[in-house]
């Protein structure tokens, strides 16, 4: 297993909007470091990632929401003067057609959907090294040189192509797997295992039969994101049957996860995937601060398993996951697990 990291994530450490008031983000540089120190404890060798290509990152993203992200705490600096972290206040209505503002302020609205993180002076480098480990991680996978896992903070399952949010600015997991596709890779699957509905990701591989992308996680009636995640979400045009949501009610355990887990996996060995990125959240972890399912750290090991079954090969990419004296146990029962 390579695993790959880097301190860059550590000048990102941002602030969350959290029932009325400004905390700092459940998201922070501990939860890395927690992992990292784990892995190295138990004799894995981390290194470093390359930059992501641009052109990588403007086949998932748009060239200005990178070009907003790259500037826009020089920006919030200079047109609004304010050393806070730089958060939007509105968003476009739904009921119209709406326009890209030039403003800072608005820009921030444009290109968001939440006010659960904002950007600070590290966002951009954190969230540029992140995408660069992702990329490093499937050039890995591609050149058949065994599994990898990508230690990325942020995390990026809710990136969309245009919008941050949900502590997500660029989306790790479409990077890697867009990296595989670019590497040869004609049929990519993404599983996204954590608690939260993996909707960055969903849409921007929604309309594409290339990339399957399939979710487990809590139902999003009762749960962030709130707006994406049911079941007949299926994708579009040519991605349509190509995305697969599985909702779990609050609260659910092993045996609902494990069902959910096979079923994705049955489906994208049908689809015909010849590489797999696992979005690794551990927020289902029974004492996730963010979570409410029910799984224990054996149950990652188990999840690991259970992957490997298929016999693919593996980009393993780091989402959530909250509960940071649990965190580096969590993510190395999965790899071990994995690697048999
Ligand atoms: C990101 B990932 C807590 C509110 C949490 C945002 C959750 C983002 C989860 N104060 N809202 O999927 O782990
Ligand atoms: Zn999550």
């Amino acid at each position: 297993m390579k695993v790959f990291a880097s301190e860059h994530h550590m000048q990102h450490h941002a602030f969350e909007l959290s029932r009325g008031r400004m905390i700092p983000s459940v998201e922070s540089p501990e939860r890395a470091h927690m992992i990292a120190t784990q892995l190295e404890v138990e004799g894995f060798a981390l290194s470093d990632g390359d930059c992501p290509d641009d052109d990588l990152l403007h086949r998932v993203h748009t060239e200005a929401y990178i070009e907003f992200l790259r500037t826009a705490w020089d920006r919030w600096q200079v047109e609004v003067g304010n050393a806070a972290p730089a958060m939007a206040i509105s968003w476009p209505e739904r009921s119209q057609p709406t326009r890209r503002p030039k403003h800072i302020v608005g820009q921030l609205g444009f290109h968001s959907f939440g006010a659960d993180c904002s950007i600070v002076a590290g966002t951009w480098e954190a969230a540029f090294h992140a995408a660069g480990l992702a990329q490093s991680a499937a050039d890995h996978v591609a050149s058949g040189n065994g599994p990898a896992y990508a230690l990325c903070r942020p995390p990026g399952h809710h990136a969309t192509k245009d919008q941050f949010g949900g502590y997500c600015y660029i989306n790790n997991s479409a990077i890697a797997a867009q990296r595989l596709v670019d590497r040869g890779h004609k049929c990519v699957a993404i599983l996204d295992v954590d608690y939260h509905h993996g909707n960055g990701t969903q849409a921007i591989f929604y309309e594409r039969a290339d990339v399957l992308t399939a979710s487990i996680h809590a139902n999003p009636a009762d749960e962030f994101p709130w707006f994406t995640g049911y079941a007949d979400e299926e994708g579009a045009g040519a991605g349509r049957g190509c995305n697969i949501n599985l909702p779990l009610p609050l609260g659910s355990g092993r045996d609902a996860f494990f069902d959910a887990l096979v079923a994705a996996l049955k489906e994208i060995e049908t689809f015909g995937a010849t590489a797999l990125v696992i979005a690794l959240g551990t927020d289902a972890f029974v004492d996730d601060p963010l979570g409410t399912f029910q799984l224990s750290t054996d149950d990652f090991f188990a999840i690991g398993e259970r992957v490997s079954m298929l016999s693919l090969p593996v980009v393993s990419i780091q989402e959530g996951g909250y509960a940071n004296a649990a965190i580096g146990a969590n993510v190395s029962a999965y790899l071990r697990g994995l690697v048999g």
